[in-house]
């Protein structure tokens, strides 16, 4: 599994699947969030209401309408409070249940925002190696994911990816 640092808005990525960083109610908000459901049109909305909501780590899947990626997968990031709340491990489960979901439907490429660095407090770079390290030891056995853009909406993000990247290898 390749990884790929992209400065981009995550509305554009012409892949398989980008990742929504969604709340529980996976009925669309802020942050990239609201980006990706006016990207994606109203149909989006419709389609996640019967998805009836998440809960904080769980991933689930739509169509992805007006958008150039075929699907949206939906996640809920953790809530970052000051770290001692499972807060690593939930962030862990929102990569781990999204390229289950991306194996599961045969896809080639997928791409994540920087889950719950945003809105939700996270801190980036704790962040960003929580995702690289998770994509890295990622194990499966159908091996249909080849790359997984990791998107940066501002510099900073990108610095923190890209290190993360170097860091790990
Ligand atoms: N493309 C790529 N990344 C983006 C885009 C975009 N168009 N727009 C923002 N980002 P956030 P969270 C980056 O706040 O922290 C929503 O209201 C942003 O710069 O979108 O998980 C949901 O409904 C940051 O790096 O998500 C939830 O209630 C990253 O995406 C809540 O926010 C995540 O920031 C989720 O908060």
């Amino acid at each position: 599994m390749k990884i790929e640092v992209v400065k981009k808005d995550i509305t554009e990525m012409t892949v398989d699947a980008i990742v929504n960083a969604a709340n529980k109610s996976l009925l669309g908000g802020g942050g990239v969030d609201g980006a990706i459901h006016r990207a994606a049109g109203p149909k989006l909305k419709e389609a996640c209401r019967k998805l009836n909501g998440a809960e904080t780590g769980e991933a689930k899947i739509t169509e992805g309408f007006d958008l150039p990626a075929r699907y949206v997968i939906h996640v809920v990031g953790p809530v970052y409070n000051d770290g001692s709340r499972g807060e690593a491990e939930k962030l862990k489960s929102c990569y781990q249940n999204s390229l289950r979901l991306a194996e599961e439907y045969e896809l080639k490429t997928i791409a994540f925002p920087a889950i719950s660095t945003g809105i939700y407090g996270y801190p980036k770079e704790e962040a960003a190696e929580i995702a690289v390290d998770t994509i890295r030891s990622f194990e499966t056995d159908s091996n249909s994911v080849e790359t997984v853009y990791l998107i940066a909406f501002d510099d900073e993000t990108f610095t923190s990816l890209d290190q993360a990247k170097k860091k790990r290898g």
